[in-house]
């Protein structure tokens, strides 16, 4: 439809724990906004098909070492390598829901012992995202969901030291959802929020940058 195609789209960031389905409920908001006639895309980070990705991927997955500092900056080049398509789809009315961004960036580096201002560091400039939908689930409820426990960071002790982190970066704007809600819960509560942020970009609110 034309009647979106003037305004920007919104950029909304969902963040939270290993398996605090934030997987599940992008999906589910990419139908929703696009069942309204806004043009959406889905992303998510880390974007595992560019060359950095693929760095990033083989670290997650134990088949190679890297440096703490080093895989740091490797997923802040792996958002800096998309950020001006990022803003070129944001302009010409595309809304981006993200799973994940500087946020886990931060609170993963942090979560290692790494100093917060040095991880923020490289992050500064990148777009600064209209909503952060937080899934707040406690790390134990997280471990018991399926699939858990594959790749190099998810381990009970570390994901209770990543919530520390998260809390540490949260500020008054961030929205926090009960993830141990019922899928379908969850996702009303999304909906209600991203349709919001949708309307208020539509009606002319600027895009920003990280960190202010
Ligand atoms: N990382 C980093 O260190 N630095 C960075 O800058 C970035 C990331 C961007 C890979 O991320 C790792 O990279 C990640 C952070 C780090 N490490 N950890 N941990 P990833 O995005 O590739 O992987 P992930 O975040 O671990 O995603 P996930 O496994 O896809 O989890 P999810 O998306 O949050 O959950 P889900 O797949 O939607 O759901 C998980 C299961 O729970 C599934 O069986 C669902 O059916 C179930 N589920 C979901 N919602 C519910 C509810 N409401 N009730 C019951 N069951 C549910």
């Amino acid at each position: 439809s034309n009647r979106h195609n003037e305004a920007r789209g919104a950029l909304i960031v969902l963040e939270g724990l290993d398996r605090s389905g934030k997987t599940s409920q992008s999906g589910r908001l990419l139908s929703y906004l696009a069942g309204l006639g806004y043009p959406v895309e889905s992303w998510r980070f880390p974007d595992r098909d560019t060359s950095v990705g693929q760095m990033i991927s083989s670290y997650l997955s134990n088949q190679s070492q890297l440096d703490d500092h080093t895989i740091h900056l490797l997923f802040s080049a792996n958002r800096w390598e998309k950020r001006s398509l990022m803003e070129a789809k944001l302009k010409s009315g595309t809304s981006l829901i993200v799973d994940r961004y500087s946020y886990s960036g931060v609170a993963f580096s942090a979560a290692k012992g790494l100093d917060i201002e040095w991880c923020k560091a490289p992050e500064v400039g990148l777009l600064a995202p209209d909503l952060v939908a937080y899934l707040d689930i406690p790390p134990e409820k997280a471990a018991e969901r399926g699939g858990y426990g594959g790749e190099r960071y998810e381990q009970l002790e570390f994901q209770k030291n990543v919530a520390h982190h998260y809390k540490m970066l949260s500020d008054a704007s961030w929205k926090m959802i009960d993830a141990c809600l019922p899928m379908e819960d969850v996702e009303k509560q999304l909906k209600e929020m991203v349709l919001d942020c949708v309307t208020s970009c539509q009606k002319g609110k600027s895009i920003s940058q990280l960190w202010l």
